[in-house]
């Protein structure tokens, strides 16, 4: 638990360790990584959780770096999670994330960690969860995470972070009918990226097509106004109002309580997900172990017996197991 402290003070080459093992699906590593992140539950920090989500190529990983860049010069301490989309077939380019993000990696008070995605978890990664309980035990005022393009399976991010935003393109206003009803509701700010030189009056008009989407959105009573704000990630504007426009949904969110009401539903679904990783592992053990199923397949096959008994039969079997 040397690890543990080490964290705790900040030490980098530790917390790169510790979310190497989080990352793991080593029996071994995971047994191992419980115990750290227990420890590390104990010593929350402070640090807001932000999620950038929106299609590839509409420049995340650019506005993550100016942005990020910008924060750091105020001298917040900022960690960054990346899901790597090497494994998608997407617009974002890897060799583009990297050479863009290295400039700000040298940063002490940056730390950057890119994964890859792992398909199942929808946008984000395995162990990203965890991730974020190591650079919040860290210290760090910000942790960024980056998903993977735009799905239905990308409101999974929103369990993990307290402010959900997603970028968008200029002309990107008319596929908003399509995604109204999904990730559009799940947004607390929109971020209308690239208003610059030639695309600045599509930036805008898209920018109002957003504005006049969410008046329609019901919201509960002591919900904070969702925002939508126009950026330019490469000229570097917009990243004060952005940065405004957070801090007021956080305190917004702490004063009604809203903030620790969804941190502790997050936890619920955390508790929820681990629960039912487990049952299913070792259901499908059983069923390895019981055989009953291609038993009973071949009977029904061989017409002695019928499809629904067999399957109430091979259920009861694993029940009484
Ligand atoms: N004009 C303009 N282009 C941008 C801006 N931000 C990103 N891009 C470009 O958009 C492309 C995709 O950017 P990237 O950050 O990789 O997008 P991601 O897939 O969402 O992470 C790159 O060619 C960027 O140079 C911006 O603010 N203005
Ligand atoms: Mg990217």
């Amino acid at each position: 638990m040397q690890l543990v402290e080490k964290i705790v003070k900040g030490e980098r080459a530790a917390i790169a360790k510790a979310i190497t093992l989080v990352e793991s699906s080593r029996e071994n590593d995971k047994k191992e990584s419980r115990r750290l992140i227990s420890e590390l539950l104990n010593k929350p920090g402070k640090s807001i959780r932000i999620g950038f989500s929106g299609p590839p190529g509409v420049g995340k990983s650019t506005f993550i770096e100016s942005f990020g860049r910008f924060l750091v010069e105020k001298n917040y301490k900022l960690g960054i999670l990346a899901i790597d989309p090497s494994s998608q077939i997407t617009g974002g380019s890897i060799l583009g994330d990297k050479t863009r993000m290295i400039e700000i990696s040298k940063n002490p008070n940056t730390f950057i960690r890119s994964t890859p995605s792992r398909g199942s978890l929808g946008g984000i990664s395995l162990g990203t969860r965890e991730a974020s309980i190591i650079l919040d035990a860290a210290g760090y005022d910000f942790i960024f995470i980056e998903t993977v393009g735009v799905g239905q399976s990308e409101i999974m991010a929103t369990n993990l972070v307290d402010i959900f935003s997603l970028i968008v393109g200029p002309g990107s206003g008319d596929e908003l009918q399509g995604i109204k009803k999904g990730i559009t509701e799940y947004a607390d700010i929109f971020i209308v990226n690239k208003n610059d030189g030639d695309l600045k009056s599509e930036a805008s008009k898209t920018a109002s097509d957003y504005k006049s989407a969410i008046s329609y959105y019901k919201k509960s009573s002591d919900a904070v106004d969702k925002e939508v704000l126009l950026v330019s990630a490469i000229e570097q504007t917009g990243m004060e109002k952005v940065i405004e426009t957070i801090q007021n949904i956080v305190s917004q969110n702490k004063k009604n309580k809203n903030f620790d009401e969804r941190r502790a539903k997050q936890f619920t679904y955390w508790i929820e997900e681990e629960v039912r990783e487990i049952i299913q592992f070792s259901i499908q053990n059983k069923i390895k172990e019981d055989g009953s199923i291609s038993k009973f397949s071949q009977k029904v096959i061989d017409g002695e017996i019928q499809m629904f008994d067999a399957i109430e039969a091979i259920t009861q079997n694993l029940r009484n197991k």
